[in-house]
């Protein structure tokens, strides 16, 4: 083949292709890389000309655009993803193994875009693969962080975090727009002419965009995720290189550089720094200004600005796009203060993501004046207005010497949403309870959803085939349909199908975790799953607790008939919060005590899987029989990980806590194992006076278990090693997870019974396929369509 036959239609031939003339590999020298590679190039050729089209289509049509702000973009791997939306999959395998290569392999060989630390950042790459799916214009605007969240392993037990390198390979996925760049600048001061005010920043940055093409399911649309690299306004000084300085004269490139270098390794917890702010505003005020700079290419009246964008803050992150927005329509257009607010408001909305104080952001007035002068000035003018509007607000954006971004994304939103239905409600009657009574339209709930692309279609390959063999195909693009399983649950040969895919799955997951962590499991046993990030309202240490309750039964009673069992864990904590380092190191030591136990080993196994991302959720989610969603009732505001277990047939055990109430309610109470405080009864019960040590008394398994820990039973010679962690449950526990340690217990065992019974136990596990249909972020994009952006599919104009 020449270079000039670059082929259009034959996968194989632009597989070859590529290799030679974008790689420079002969077939005979290309690495497992280089195919990879190759094969990311012949599939993204095919989405070009789709993602073209459907930019034209929106130009043509002057159709309203959604902007989707968010800090973190958790992608994941993108071939697999791409290859399935684009219907690719056999072609592409058949390709791959002709040249004599191992397709799964390839497909892993990619590195995760671990752009997120979590479920907000996972929820907006889901959201971005919905939006492309219903041809809604979009675009997702975030961060090119160059390293990603920190790589996790183990030494002695304890969290060690290395750097994550995605970069260091090429990411074909990306175009590199160096066209596309905005200065940016910061701190300063803010002067006065003629009677208008002008800010006059210190110091400037430049900001460069990378774009990603989003394509959604059959390839029908593609839209545009735009992430922001910081460079220097002028990134070499030839001045002082050739003075002999060598390291001043690259010294702005390193400065503008800081800014999209890392990922702040936070997730609900507040890190307030001034490099954190500064990402802040770098991001969203790079978006604001593409969002102006494409709308004023075709519209002259800034009036029109709500008709034709809507912009979404994922969380308060993004929250100083608001004021940015004002300052240019007021300072740099010179529209009237008021109604360059009004315009504002008109596109911006805001999801909150959490209650918990502590995550609500904000930033001390001496930081903030001293890096937007000019936007605190604003925000005080705004603040000011509303107050004096409703002179009976309490919960204002200023006060206290502080800024804060929950309450200025709200009076700066037409919108504010909460993310289930209980955290919705939740935020009307606590943190936005005087904001919802001023304004009782704003606060709408869209529950989350995830992408059966990925999370059905993508990871359990076996169940989709499954799936399609018993009602066709229609379910990827609308989830719904899975309801048309619920007959076929009644049928035994069915069932039995079921059941082998699960069985085949964990097969899968025993071969991988032998290969790779030298650990044979029981692949009998029931495979119980807590993935997620460390966090005590996650309450891992719950779960690690009842294991060793259950371990300390098990050795005094080894004849009982117990359920086998394999508890799987994973997540990162961040690297400064040291209470939940504490629990995984406390799970590592529980686990290497319980497993070498030759009594109990056959029944009971532990693992905490390292460095967990994406791609492991993708392994596991599939192989799981149980799924924890063991949150404190009121902390977790929605969950989505609890979604795709129940799509991927691995039943709850939950307390009503975040979309898992909504879970709930759709599978069937009987197929979703409940325990624990309400919401309610959780806030009543922190009132009660020594409310652990009271529980723990109560409860000789629980007390034993505690002992177990403060004795050193799993730190020997350091019985101290965990003294925070039993300090923390028998006094303070503000997490309750004494008070619901029993009912948990309980709930446990209802588990084991239920999995005795392994036709039934199917039987509950298939009905969680079939009822979870609306948990796809399909659905909730579609809300947010209708309720929160007044936005139009442009499906079949591309
Ligand atoms: O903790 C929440 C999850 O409950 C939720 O499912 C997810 C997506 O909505 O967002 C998580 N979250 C909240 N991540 N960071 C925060 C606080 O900023």
């Amino acid at each position: 083949m020449a270079r000039d036959d670059m082929p259009q239609s034959d996968f194989r031939d632009a597989i070859l292709w590529h290799l030679a003339y974008t790689l420079g590999k002969d077939p005979d020298h290309a690495q497992v890389f280089d195919w990879r590679l190759a094969l990311s190039h012949a599939v993204r050729d095919r989405i070009v000309d789709r993602w073209m089209a459907a930019t034209r289509a929106t130009y043509r049509a002057d159709a309203k655009r959604v902007y989707y702000l968010s800090m973190e973009f958790l992608i994941g791997r993108l071939l697999q993803d791409n290859i399935v939306n684009l219907q690719l999959a056999d072609e592409a395998q058949a390709a791959v193994e002709s040249f004599g290569l191992d397709y799964a392999g390839l497909l892993l060989d990619e590195p995760d875009a671990a752009l997120g630390n979590g479920g907000l950042g996972r929820l907006a790459a889901c959201f971005m693969e919905s939006l492309a799916t219903l041809g809604c214009p979009a675009y997702g605007y975030g961060i090119r962080y160059e390293h990603g969240l920190f790589r996790q392993s183990f030494a002695e037990g304890r969290q060690v975090e290395a750097p994550e390198d995605w970069l260091e390979q090429p990411f074909v996925w990306q175009f590199e727009r160096p066209e596309a760049r905005f200065t940016l600048g910061f701190g300063g001061r803010v002067a006065t002419r003629d009677g208008r005010a002008v800010w006059e920043p210190e110091s400037f940055v430049q900001a460069e965009a990378f774009d990603t093409p989003v394509i959604g399911w059959r390839g029908a649309w593609a839209n545009t995720l735009r992430l922001w690299a910081g460079r220097a306004v002028d990134p070499f000084d030839l001045d002082r290189f050739n003075a002999g300085d060598f390291a001043a004269a690259v010294e702005a490139e390193a400065l503008a550089r800081t800014i999209s270098r890392v990922l702040y390794p936070e997730d609900s917890t507040e890190k307030g720094k001034r490099l954190r702010l500064t990402q802040e505003y770098f991001f969203s005020a790079a978006s604001i200004r593409d969002i102006l700079r494409r709308f004023e290419a075709d519209h002259a009246d800034l009036r029109l600005l709500p008709q034709k964008v809507a912009i979404q803050l994922n969380d308060t992150h993004p929250a100083i796009a608001g004021p940015e927005l004002v300052r240019i329509l007021h300072d740099e257009r010179g529209l009237p203060f008021d109604e360059a607010v009004g315009i504002t408001r008109g596109c911006v909305n805001y999801t909150n993501h959490t209650l918990l104080p502590e995550a609500l952001e904000s930033w001390g007035e001496g930081l903030f004046a001293d890096l937007l002068p000019r936007h605190l000035q604003i925000i005080d003018r705004i603040d000011e207005a509303d107050a004096k509007a409703h002179p009976d607000r309490r919960n204002t954006a200023r006060g206290d010497g502080k800024v804060r971004m929950g309450e200025l994304s709200f009076i700066l939103s037409n919108r504010v949403n909460g993310v289930s239905a209980l955290h919705t409600g939740l935020m009307k009657t606590t943190v936005f309870a005087d904001q919802h009574r001023i304004w009782p339209d704003r606060i709408v709930n869209q529950t989350n959803g995830v992408t059966p692309r990925r999370w059905l279609l993508g990871c359990n390959p076996r169940l989709s085939r499954l799936i399609a063999q018993t009602i066709g195909d229609g379910w990827v693009g609308d989830l719904e349909q899975l309801h048309a399983l619920e007959p076929h649950v009644a049928d035994a040969g069915w069932l039995d199908a079921f059941a082998a895919v699960k069985a085949a799955n964990k097969a899968d997951l025993c071969d991988w975790i032998a290969r790779e962590h030298g650990v044979a499991l029981n692949p009998q046993a029931l495979f119980d799953v807590q993935i997620k990030r460390i966090h005590e309202y996650k309450r891992q240490h719950l779960n690690i607790l009842e294991a060793i309750a259950l371990w300390q039964e098990m050795r005094e009673n080894p004849s009982a008939d117990w359920t086998a069992r394999v508890k799987i864990f994973g997540g990162k904590a961040a690297p400064g919060y040291f209470f939940a380092k504490d629990i995984i190191r406390l799970i590592n030591d529980v686990a290497a005590v319980i497993n070498a136990d030759a009594a109990t080993n056959e029944k009971l196994q532990i693992l905490y899987l390292p460095n967990y991302n994406v791609t492991l959720a993708e392994r596991l989610i599939p192989a799981a029989d149980l799924s924890e969603q063991i949150s404190t009732a009121g902390k977790e505001a929605s969950g989505t990980g609890n979604m795709k277990f129940a799509l991927n047939g691995a039943p709850t055990i939950g307390t009503l806590d975040g979309a898992n109430v909504e879970i709930r309610e759709l599978v069937g109470a009987e197929n979703f194992f409940l325990f624990g405080l309400t919401a309610e009864e959780a806030e009543a019960r922190r009132a009660v006076p020594d409310h652990a040590a009271r529980a723990i008394a109560a409860d000789p398994r629980l007390t034993r278990a505690v002992e177990a820990i403060r004795s050193g039973t799993f730190s020997p010679g350091e019985p101290d090693r965990y003294a925070n962690i039993v300090e923390n449950l028998t006094r303070a526990d503000y997490f309750l997870v004494a008070s619901d340690f029993a009912d948990y217990w309980r709930a446990q065992r209802e588990v084991d019974f239920a999995y005795a019974n392994r036709t039934e136990w199917t039987r509950m596990a298939a009905l969680n396929v079939a009822r979870s249909g609306w948990f796809s972020s399909d659905r909730t994009i579609r809300g947010y369509m209708q309720d929160i952006w007044n936005a139009k599919s442009l499906l079949g104009q591309e």
